[in-house]
């Protein structure tokens, strides 16, 4: 049982300066109760905290770390940007044009992209840009998907609002809410009565196409492939959101996985590799609206600066260069099957789902594909669940709604020591 004390003290200290004490909900143990762990280093699949005890860790900073942290080779990189370049200037450099050209490369939508600081940027300056674009104000999301913390997307919104039981948020306007309409994820019927009660008043809808913040829930076969063609005959933009599962479940993303193109492409988390960096990109005709070269104004100080660029262009070429998604496959059905032959020992029926590398064991034996099925699981099980393997030293997300990732740098040591932990944790989460 790891000791805690340090991160209590500073825990308490903490929340005299900072709302809840941390600077994003999710991390706060809200739901699985306890104090939130300060981690003092990270190195490839580990972290250390400030008490000095070690952890697997399967949260990966929420995605970033599909090599793990602090790869040397982006370390290196880092080193020389610092050394030789600088963090940011705010003019054009020749690093945009690097990255700009690699993910248009890459991502199988992207025929020009935008640069920005982070996934929540990314969503909301698509949806500005999809709204701009057809002239039409509502969007449809679906429920228990998260796409940052912009105001249009709080409405039912998952991750963190999931966790804490505030899908809507207060603050966002009436004006506004009205405005996102959400539909049920894997239920086609869902989005075309929403198209047929809003007829000519959608721009977008934009879904995760795994979605990955209610949990893990893949698209049903075809589901994806019956939005484009609703799009495609409704004018209606389609975003992917692939913050999350861009770059994680394939090099070229879901888009490249499912094979169906949407008409932009929201990314972050993988492409900054742990600094801050997200992006939005699509079609040549719909990007090119995107201020100075249109009219629908986007801006960002750092957008596109050296340092962070740095560091998602050396993940990128690393992802690249040793294509990992085969090895990332192997042992994400190692951990997958260890853990539901524990499962069967015990004669428990948990949910697992998964797709790649990003995975959510449910606590729930209803399938989970869609918002309410999700919501079946049992949170004081999970909670019991994540104490005790956090104090078995595997440290995961500290909510039911939220990704498992395995790093290339998880060995099959670690992941018997995980499955071994598992087994342990659902006996002390009781039957
Ligand atoms: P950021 O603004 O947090 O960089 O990205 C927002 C975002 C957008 N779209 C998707 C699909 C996302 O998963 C996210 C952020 N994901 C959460 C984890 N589920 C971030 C963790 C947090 O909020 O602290």
């Amino acid at each position: 049982m790891p000791q805690l004390t340090k991160s209590a003290e500073l825990f308490e200290k903490a929340k005299k300066f900072i709302p809840g004490g941390v600077n994003s909900p999710v991390r706060a143990f809200k739901s699985v109760g306890g104090t939130p762990v300060y981690m003092a280093k990270g190195s490839g699949a580990y972290l250390t905290d400030v008490d000095g005890n070690t952890y697997l860790d399967y949260v990966g900073s929420w995605g970033p770390f599909i090599l793990g942290s602090m790869h040397p080779r982006i370390t290196a990189a880092l080193e020389y940007t610092l050394k030789n370049i600088g963090t940011s200037f705010g003019t054009p450099i020749e690093m945009e044009i690097e990255i700009a050209e690699l993910l248009c490369k890459i991502v199988p939508s992207l025929e020009m992209v935008r640069m920005v600081n982070s996934g929540t940027e990314a969503t909301m300056s698509a949806v500005r840009l999809a709204r701009g674009y057809t002239g039409r104000d509502k969007i449809i999301k679906f429920e228990g998907c998260y796409h940052g913390h912009g105001d249009s997307f709080l409405i039912k919104a998952g991750s963190g609002a999931l966790t804490l039981g505030a899908p809507d948020s207060p603050g966002v306007t009436k004006g506004t809410a009205m405005d996102t309409l959400n539909a049920t994820y894997n239920d086609i019927d869902s989005v075309k009565l929403l198209v047929n009660e809003n007829k000519g008043q959608i721009a977008a809808i934009i879904i995760e196409p795994v979605a990955g913040n209610t949990g893990v829930i893949p698209a049903k076969p075809g589901f994806l492939a019956a939005l484009r063609e609703l799009c495609d005959q409704e004018g209606i933009v389609l975003i992917f959101d692939e913050v999350m599962c861009g770059f994680r479940v394939a090099l070229g993303g879901a888009q490249s996985l499912y094979g169906v193109t949407p008409d932009l492409t929201t990314m972050g988390k993988i492409i900054g590799g742990g600094l801050p960096v997200g992006a939005f990109g699509g079609k040549r005709e719909i990007m090119e609206r995107v201020a100075p070269l249109g009219d629908v104004y986007q801006a960002g100080t750092l957008s596109g600066n050296p340092l962070a660029l740095t560091a998602g262009l050396e993940t990128l070429k690393i992802l690249i260069d040793e294509n990992p998604y085969p090895e990332l496959e192997r042992k994400a059905v190692i951990l997958e099957t260890g853990f539901s032959d524990n499962l069967k020992k015990l004669g428990l029926n948990y949910v697992q789902n998964r797709v790649g590398s990003m995975s959510c064991l449910f606590f729930t034996d209803t399938p989970v594909v869609n918002y309410s099925t999700a919501v079946t699981a049992d949170t004081k099980k999970h909670g019991k669940y994540f104490h005790s393997m956090l104090d078995q030293g595997i440290y995961l997300a500290p909510s039911q709604f939220e990704a498992m990732f395995i790093s290339f740098m998880h060995t099959d040591e670690d992941l018997e020591k995980t499955i071994k932990a598992n087994y342990n944790a659902l006996v002390a989460s009781g039957k």
